[in-house]
């Protein structure tokens, strides 16, 4: 059995590739960094030869990837993606309790560009958990956004059950530069919990204390707790300019309030083949690592900080590893409020514990 890796790791077509042939047993594995035993220059091959070849790779590793990405050693991040993993990552979400007691529940911003993605994530994650694809009315397609009030979704482990401590929360979309879009007065006054739940943006409204419903003095539970921005992986190397800058404006306010941010990568399904047919993949190619890169460098982030999805946008059922990619980055959100939070919030009660006071002030806003 043979173990076939792209040499020429760059190379987007096959006629250019390089294709090293390696033994696979544990035994040689183990031994030694694996040398080829045999190299052949794409140029020397038919198309039908790297397929068969790839054909024994994807029968020995369980990993492929398309013409254009890169074959790799393994995934460059790791996921298990049994049905007991997804079980168990949903039942960590309905058990979650925020390590800062006094905040009830979590409540996370989606940002980003017209249709990226945020409505569906929240449609998507209402699916995970209720077992089904749910359909709300809240996706469509319209350059400015379809979106146009400020929506918040609580997450339940089933339809009629308690509410999770998750909230998902909808606004108006990022626009091109500071005249279109969310803006980011209005987009603060949210963070800070002042917009009340429906208000409907307006650029020649900003939320003020004149606004219907405006929460002079909103409690820690009535503000955000989290922003993530989601960003459509179809698009994320031709953001434009304007839509960069407003990105980037927006992760550094938040940044200066405390306000843990990650990014959501979507449609990665649209960007390769191989994701499309399924998603634990995702972590196998070259090409979506670089559109993981880019989006981090547009909001102005870290790639530990970046989590692609897939949203279910066309099937009528739910899938496992859909689920787990889905429910991997909900847990890395979780985690970011609770070691944001860590440092402000007092420290769980025990009553042996004589360990140091934490401040019991909060982020900024909150
Ligand atoms: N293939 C695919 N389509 C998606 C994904 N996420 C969203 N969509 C589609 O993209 C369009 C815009 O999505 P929407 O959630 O309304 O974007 P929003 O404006 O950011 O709320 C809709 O047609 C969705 O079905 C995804 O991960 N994969
Ligand atoms: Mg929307």
């Amino acid at each position: 059995m043979y173990f076939a890796t792209l040499a020429h790791a760059t190379c987007p077509v096959w006629s250019a590739c390089k294709i090293e042939v390696i033994p696979i047993s544990d035994t040689d594995r183990a031994a030694s960094p694996a040398s080829p035993i045999s190299s052949l220059e794409g140029g020397e091959m038919t198309r039908n030869d790297s397929v068969d070849r790839f054909c024994v790779w994807i029968n020995c590793r369980m990993c492929i990837s398309d013409a254009g990405s890169v074959l790799r050693t393994g995934p460059w991040r790791i996921l298990a993606w049994t049905e007991k993993d997804r079980d168990s990552l949903k039942e960590n979400l309905v058990s979650f309790k925020p390590a800062c007691q006094s905040l009830k529940r979590v409540r996370v911003l989606l940002l980003g560009p017209a249709g990226s993605g945020k409505s569906s994530f929240i449609n998507s994650v209402r699916s995970v958990m209720y077992g089904r694809v749910v359909l709300l009315p809240n996706i469509g397609i319209s350059a400015e956004g379809f979106t146009k009030r400020l929506k918040c979704y609580d997450i339940r482990s089933e339809r009629g059950e308690k509410p999770t401590a998750l909230t998902l929360c909808d606004v108006l979309a990022l626009g091109d530069g500071e005249t279109t879009g969310l803006t980011l007065p209005d987009a603060l006054a949210v963070i800070k919990g002042h917009a009340p739940e429906g208000h409907k943006f307006q650029s020649e409204a900003p939320i003020d204390a004149k606004c219907a419903g405006y929460r002079p003095e909103p409690s820690m539970n009535d503000k955000i707790h989290c922003a993530v921005f989601v960003l459509d992986a179809c698009q994320v190397l031709t953001y434009s300019e304007g839509q960069q800058t407003t990105m980037r404006r927006f992760h550094f306010e938040l940044s200066d309030l405390d306000i843990p941010q990650v990014v959501l990568l979507t449609h990665v399904d649209q960007v390769c083949h191989t994701v499309q047919e399924d998603v634990k993949f995702v972590y196998t190619g070259r090409i979506l690592q670089e559109k993981m890169q880019k989006a981090a460098e547009v909001v102005g982030l870290s790639v530990s900080h970046v989590f692609p999805v897939k949203n279910y946008s066309s099937e009528l059922s739910v899938s496992c590893n859909t689920d787990i990619l889905l429910l991997n980055a909900v847990h890395h959100i979780l985690q970011a409020v609770d070691d944001t939070f860590e440092d402000y919030c007092p420290p769980s009660p025990s009553p042996l514990s004589t360990g140091p006071q934490h401040s019991t002030s909060t982020p900024v806003t909150v």
